[in-house]
């Protein structure tokens, strides 16, 4: 344990009680320019990207429902896969000491990384993201993982910010229903005016439970939403599928029969 860098007890007992609390100034300024300038890199070919490097078209702009600017492919990505170990700007991110501190005060000793991926939201392209929970279509058990979402554009209601109904970790596993594009939680499960906006400043983290209801507007706005979700688990948990991959070891120990 990190412990000058450990988040507050309140800060714990916020993450135990509404299943989420706020790091603020994580990531300058300079670190945030620095991996947006790599990841363009990789997007437009001008550096060889690493294994597990990936990226998602917004579906609208696939289809051709939706015009980006056919110059410029970051105008019409929705997600990119973040390539960690391969990329040494991104591997530092994941592994930042109060990230790293604040991850293991809520969960373990022992960590491993689940995925990093950028979720890019275009001006005016950048779609929305249905209320879900995260657990139930990931792989790992006990599902009792944590994210930690960084804003790299101030995040507001006008651009997409995360909603969040607080407390909702607490209720456990929620059925989800496939709808064009996404994955949600019927409404019968919550009650939508539960919702509330997560207005974050560029680099800040949201930690956030893996059962925590969440979701995000469209971009109606002509400034970028741009966001890295850094999901985290226990080095203890189970693969619940065949073929585990290799996780990427973020502190601690391997344990045996663990992810
Ligand atoms: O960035 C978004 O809009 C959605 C994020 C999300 O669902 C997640 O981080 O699990």
């Amino acid at each position: 344990m990190i412990s000058d860098l450990a988040p507050s007890p309140p800060q714990v007992a916020q993450y135990r009680r509404d299943g989420y609390f706020l790091l603020e100034d994580l990531v300058s300024r300079a670190e945030r320019d620095a991996i947006l300038g790599r990841l363009a890199e990789y997007v437009r070919g001008d550096r060889p990207a690493p294994p597990g490097f990936g990226t998602q078209v917004e579906p609208r702009v696939a289809r051709g429902e939706l015009q980006a600017d056919p110059d410029d492919p970051l105008s019409s990505l929705r997600k990119i896969n973040g390539p960690v170990p391969g990329d040494d700007l991104l591997t530092a991110l994941v592994t930042k000491p109060r990230l790293v501190a604040a991850m293991q005060a809520i969960m373990s000793p022992n960590l491993k990384l689940f995925r990093a991926d950028f979720l890019m939201k275009p001006p005016f392209v950048g779609s929305a993201k249905g209320v879900h929970q995260d657990s139930p279509y990931w792989p790992i058990e006990p599902m009792d993982l944590a994210s930690c979402w960084i804003a790299f554009d101030d995040a507001t209601v006008t651009n997409g910010c995360l909603t969040v109904v607080p407390g909702s970790h607490l209720r456990g596993p929620l059925p989800h229903v496939s709808v064009t594009d996404d994955y949600v939680v019927p409404e019968e499960h919550y009650v939508p005016a539960e919702l509330i906006p997560v207005e974050m400043r560029a680099g800040t983290g949201l930690v956030f439970h893996s059962l925590l209801l969440h979701g995000s507007a469209p971009n109606e706005s002509p400034r970028p939403r741009r966001a890295v979700t850094i999901s985290i688990m226990p080095a203890e948990a189970r693969y619940t599928r065949d073929s585990k991959p290799e996780y990427y070891g973020i502190c601690g120990v391997d344990v045996p029969g663990g992810v």
